[in-house]
């Protein structure tokens, strides 16, 4: 009997195969060719938002035409303190505005270029079936608008972009964005969702060298990039510009790498990406450290927060992190889950290497205006205090003092630094390594020396003992000479 059923249930087997194989071809099809037979209904104005922010799910809304209005705008930013750049942009910011639509929309773009402009631009957008992704149709000269229409037809995250002549250099200026094209049904709710996007910056001056720094062409075109940034500056999300989110939440983020050059690896210090659609499209990834955005991509990754705390966004190609600007914060508030946060996290925490972390820069003119008086008192201290350790030491010790669990040790209540002062002016002058312990944590990292002057030095260590539970040591410039001798 069994050898009997064996024949007919393979060739069964078989040719059901076929059967799906074919069909899921046909489907495929189908699928654009039904998108591109959804009506519209009405028109709409598209919800434009400004990084990291999203407009509004499409959630269950028919297909629309969609009117989607964009200026380009070429003007002067910070990329770091003291350090300026002409940025050119879509909508004054980089990357430029979100555009949702969903599947079966019918885009109505209009292209503005803003009559102080002084150069022509377009935008190729990689959700446009057509030729140059609309960058012929939209080709605009300063003090024009031009209008072009596509349908969108398949879902999934794309990056749009300037494609004007020479592109690599309208590109590396900050000219990117994405617009996201929902499945007719939506995508999954979540409870926060956030836009970030990855660019490489050129400059004539390395990291830090401040003033107005032109784009350097010979560096764009080694690759040898001086900023790597989410969001078109320094910090544009950390501080009191951090993403938040509650414990408890799922966070889904779009993101996108407007290169021009580098691929990134993004990775989230302290989360594994419950989910990732790879590549902005529709195959779904599990369980995932590291997801790798190409030049001109895009990845949307979701995850939920299982432990308050701070999570670090960085590119994991991680020089770029630390020495580059890639570096993004998401504070999470909510109750401890000492369950959750006690047991192995991903990947145990990166141990930073010394060298040179975000070393920010020192602007002489800057620091000439802002010399205090021979004798400054407690107040005057405090407040040239708190500049400097905004400007140097809260990129590793955070904006309240509080350090990062087992990377970088508290200034807060910090049991370590109360004990001795001349200890702790030592440190600044001079860097730390080997194993400490603070408030019962131990570390065994890298602070490297900290280039600032014996006033600065004396100010920001005043600033520290009086704020956060410090015991209240007023540090003297003389205080610091002495160390310095030692
Ligand atoms: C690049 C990251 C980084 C920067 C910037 C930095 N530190 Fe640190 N700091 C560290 C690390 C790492 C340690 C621990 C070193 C070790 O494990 O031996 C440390 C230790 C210390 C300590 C002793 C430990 C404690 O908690 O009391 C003091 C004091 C300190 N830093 C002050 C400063 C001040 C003031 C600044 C700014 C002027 C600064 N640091 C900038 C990384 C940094
Ligand atoms: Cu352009």
């Amino acid at each position: 009997m069994a050898t009997l059923n064996f024949k007919p249930t393979i060739l069964t087997l078989f040719l059901s195969s076929l059967l799906i194989l074919f069909a899921s071809c046909k489907n495929d099809e189908d699928n654009t060719k039904e998108a591109e037979e959804i009506e519209v209904s009405q028109t709409m104005n598209a919800e434009l938002t400004a990084p990291p922010l999203v407009p509004k799910p499409t959630g269950r809304r028919k297909a629309k035409k969609l009117v989607v209005d964009m200026e380009v705008i070429e003007e002067e930013s910070e990329m770091t303190d003291g350090v300026k750049y002409v940025y050119w942009t879509f909508d004054g910011t980089v990357p430029g505005s979100f555009i949702r639509t969903k599947v079966g929309d019918e885009v109505e773009f209009h292209l503005k270029n803003h009559p102080d402009n002084k150069l022509p631009h377009n935008i190729d957008l990689h959700a446009v079936n057509g030729p140059g992704g609309g960058a012929e149709s939209s080709f605009v000269a300063p003090g024009h608008e031009v209008v072009f229409s596509f349908k969108v037809l398949n879902p999934g995250l794309y990056v749009y972009h300037c494609a004007t002549a020479p592109v690599g250099m309208h590109i590396a200026n900050g000219m990117y964005g994405l617009i996201l094209v929902e499945p007719e049904e939506g995508l999954p709710e979540v409870d926060r969702e956030y836009y970030i996007m990855q660019g490489d910056f050129y400059t004539k001056g390395s990291f830090g060298e401040p003033g107005l720094q032109p784009f350097d062409m010979q560096k764009a075109i080694d690759e040898d990039a001086d900023y790597v940034v989410f969001n078109g500056k320094v910090g544009s999300m950390t501080g009191d510009n951090a993403l938040t989110a509650e414990v408890g939440e799922t966070v889904r983020l779009y993101v996108g790498n407007g290169g021009p050059n580098l691929v990134s690896s993004f990775h989230v210090i302290g989360e594994i990406f419950d989910k990732v659609y790879v590549e902005g499209g529709e195959l779904v990834n599990k369980n995932v450290q590291t997801t790798l955005i190409p030049a001109g991509g895009a990845a949307i990754v979701e995850f939920k927060i299982e432990a308050p705390g701070e999570y670090i966004l960085v590119d994991h190609s991680i020089f770029r992190a630390f020495n580059k600007g890639a570096l993004a914060q998401l504070k999470a508030e909510g109750k401890e889950n000492k369950k959750v946060f006690s047991g192995k996290i991903e990947e145990g925490i990166y141990q930073p290497e010394g060298g040179g972390i975000q070393e920010m820069p020192v602007d002489e003119d800057e620091l000439a205006a802002s010399r205090p008086s021979d004798n400054p008192d407690l107040e005057e201290k405090m407040e040239l205090g708190k500049n400097i350790y905004g400007r140097t030491c809260v990129a590793c010790h955070q904006a309240n003092g509080q350090g990062i669990p087992q990377v970088f040790p508290p200034l807060a209540e910090a049991d370590y630094l109360n004990e001795d002062v001349k200890r702790a002016i030592d440190i600044v002058l001079h860097g730390k390594s080997g194993e400490i312990t603070v408030n019962g944590e131990t570390y065994n990292s890298v602070m490297t020396a900290q280039n600032i002057s014996d006033q600065e030095v004396a100010n920001v260590l005043t600033y520290i003992y009086n704020n956060w539970g410090n015991n209240g040591t007023e540090v003297t410039e003389e205080m610091v000479k002495a160390q310095r001798r030692n």
